[in-house]
């Protein structure tokens, strides 16, 4: 799962004591609670619907990693905001795309992958919800992150700081290699 994979350069990173990092994903994958799990005093713009609640602009959260300041912003999943993600995807040094790994690959998912691979965006997969019984994560390695991928539960924080630790670490190690 930890295999390396070529990972896009990175053309600008302002200041590497300080991260953007932003999560995508689907409608439903586990963004908000991935970043709730990160950081328990994390902010979340939110409404009310039939699985609970979602996104309806942002979540925001802060979390260390070693002695980098990981700056959070999570990104809406219903389609219609397309525009919300645009905008917060200005700017960020990388990029987690969630996938829960309970559902079948679907089209956004694969549309995200493709999205920031052409931006030159050093992207992770989180394949989410390994919690879960019917959670079947190895179907998307191949597919959407060409063997590299992160098995985490949001819900329980399995694996969820040692991921992210992991993926901000190869950030600076491509950056230092491209210095
Ligand atoms: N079992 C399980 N449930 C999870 C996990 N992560 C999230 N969930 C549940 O999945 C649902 C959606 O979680 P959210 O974090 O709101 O998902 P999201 O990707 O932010 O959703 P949108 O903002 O609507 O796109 C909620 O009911 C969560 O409790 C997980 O790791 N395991
Ligand atoms: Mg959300």
């Amino acid at each position: 799962m930890e295999r390396l994979n070529p990972v896009a350069p990175i053309v600008q990173i302002m200041c590497m004591d300080k991260l953007k990092i932003v999560v995508f994903g689907s409608y439903n994958a586990g963004k908000s609670t991935f970043i709730r799990s990160l950081d328990p005093e994390s902010r979340h713009i939110e409404a009310d619907n039939e699985n609970g609640s979602t996104t309806v602009a942002l979540d925001y959260g802060r979390v260390m990693v070693g002695d980098k300041k990981v700056y959070l912003f999570g990104t809406p999943g219903q389609e219609r905001f397309e525009f919300v993600r645009q905008i917060l995807a200005r700017g960020t040094d990388g990029a987690v795309v969630m996938v829960d790994s309970t559902a079948e690959i679907d089209d956004m998912t694969l549309y995200l992958c493709e999205w920031l691979t052409d931006r030159d965006i050093p992207f992770v997969v989180m394949l989410n919800k390994c919690d879960c019984t019917d959670a079947s994560p190895e179907k998307f390695v191949d597919v959407i992150c060409d063997g590299y991928a992160h098995k985490i539960s949001a819900i329980t924080g399995e694996n969820v700081h040692e991921a992210l630790a992991a993926f901000v670490n190869r950030i600076d190690l491509v950056s230092r290699k491209n210095k």
